[in-house]
């Protein structure tokens, strides 16, 4: 009797009942509703806000927060919840990710009590979008070198600069935007920056071959003034975007175990089904020890997120534990994505399997909240107390 699963040491039955529940909420609404649009909109290019609103509904958005409209789950059952979510999509899990860990996240930790009010609420239910402007075209990596500058006159801000590969820009009402106010470390401030603010324009970024079912944008600012009241006032320094990446990438962890699944799943059932030499392909060794890689992969990248879950439930995730879970789970899953491609042949290149749409994905996650290097070189500082990014 095979053994079908790809929990393969039942490590979901250390979830309590409400994580389980909100995994299944999550998964149900991925099957019955994300699923039967995806290829089509990752052909065409879009995201499907059309489920946004029942999205928002499950209390998927900020659901790890509490107060102001927030769900206030376990990190844990958030972290399934992501995983379910980019079971069926990387973009998927992205448009989660950024609204609740780029967007809520700051203005919950760092904004003023008016700020919260006007916007947790509302970015809860889906009725408002959000996005994240740290990146620019010559600043990746390292943000801190940041070129887009923001300048006080009378009662505002007056920004200028721009901010490069941003999911969910253009549809988004309100951007969270990191600007320099001086030359200190400590005068990297967040803006919140309203759609149809004089000054500033959104445009997307075509051409993708990754992440093709999420918005990517571009975001300028030409003399684009805010009033003092759109300023972040408790963050001041990287600190206050880095603290938010630890969200995300801690949500990443969790969210790529998922894709990882799905190319399993898939690839399991395919070498089953696929005969070649009179036997299915499953019954060679070399396919075999593909998908055991994979399972093996699978279930250690599990045990890590769980374990990660635990500690920031208990408040004591340390951002080089969110780097090393974001490094080993994202090379993990585009292994697993890569190896399930190869297992299904040439079907393995075409949308009707969603293999393909997965490993494309993750070339994207692999790159963005922190590349892989970059990472590598966050725990190696961690773990040596030499700093390699600096002379
Ligand atoms: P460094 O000197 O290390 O730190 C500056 C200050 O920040 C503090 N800090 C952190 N705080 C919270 N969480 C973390 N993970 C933190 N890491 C550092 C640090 O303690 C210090 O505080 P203070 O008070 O002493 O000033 O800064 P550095 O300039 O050396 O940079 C370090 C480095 C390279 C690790 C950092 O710049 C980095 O992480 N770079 C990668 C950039 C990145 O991840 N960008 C992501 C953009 S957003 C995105 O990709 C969204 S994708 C969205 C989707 O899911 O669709
Ligand atoms: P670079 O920093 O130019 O890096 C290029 C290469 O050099 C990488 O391999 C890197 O690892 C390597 N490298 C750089 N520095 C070092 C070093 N010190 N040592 C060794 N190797 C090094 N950003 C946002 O702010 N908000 C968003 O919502 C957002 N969404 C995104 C969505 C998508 C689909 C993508 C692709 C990106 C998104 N990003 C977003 C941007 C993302 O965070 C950056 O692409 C990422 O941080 C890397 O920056 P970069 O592309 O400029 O690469």
């Amino acid at each position: 009797m095979a053994f079908e699963s790809w929990d393969y040491y039942g490590l979901d039955e250390e979830l309590t009942d409400d994580e389980r529940l909100a995994r299944d909420t999550a998964k149900q609404f991925v099957d019955r509703r994300f699923r039967p649009l995806v290829t089509e909109h990752f052909r065409k290019g879009t995201f499907p806000r059309e489920l946004i609103p029942e999205l928002a509904d499950l209390g998927v958005l900020g659901a790890n927060l509490k107060g102001y409209g927030c769900a206030g789950i376990s990190n844990v059952a958030y972290g399934v919840v992501l995983r379910e979510l980019e079971r069926g999509d990387s973009g998927l899990r992205s448009f989660a990710s950024v609204m609740g860990s780029l967007v809520m996240f700051p203005i919950w930790r760092y904004g003023s009590e008016e700020q919260k009010r006007r916007w947790l609420p509302e970015l809860a239910a889906g009725r408002a979008i959000g996005c994240f402007g740290l990146t620019e075209a010559d600043h990746g990596s390292d943000p801190g070198a940041m070129a887009t500058r923001a300048v006080h006159d009378g009662n505002g801000w007056i920004l200028n600069g721009s901010k490069m590969w941003i999911t969910n820009g253009t549809m988004a009402d309100v951007a969270v935007v990191w600007a320099r106010i001086g030359d200190t470390p400590e005068s990297i401030r967040g803006f919140l920056v309203e759609k149809g603010t004089k000054g500033f324009s959104a445009s997307d970024i075509h051409g993708k071959f990754s992440l093709r079912a999420s918005v990517t944008s571009e975001l300028a600012f030409d003399d684009c003034r805010v009033p003092d009241a759109n300023l972040l006032p408790n963050a001041a320094g990287l600190g206050g975007p880095l603290s938010c990446l630890n969200q995300a990438r801690f949500g990443i962890s969790w969210g790529v175990v998922g894709a990882a699944i799905d190319c399993y799943d898939t690839a399991r059932a395919y070498a089953l089904e696929r005969v070649q030499f009179d036997r299915p392909i499953a019954g060679f060794q070399l396919v075999q020890e593909k998908l055991v890689e994979m399972l093996q992969e699978i279930t250690k990248a599990q045990a890590l997120s769980l374990r990660l879950g635990r500690l920031k439930d208990a408040d004591r995730a340390r951002p080089g534990q969110v780097s090393l879970a974001k490094r080993n789970n994202v090379a993990m899953a585009l292994e697993v994505a890569r190896s399930a491609r190869a297992v299904l042949g040439a079907n393995g290149i075409a949308d009707e399997y969603p293999v393909i749409r997965h490993m494309l994905n993750l070339e994207s996650v692999y790159t963005y909240e922190g590349t892989h290097d970059i990472h590598t070189l966050v725990v190696g500082r961690d773990i040596t107390g030499l700093d390699a990014f600096k002379a």
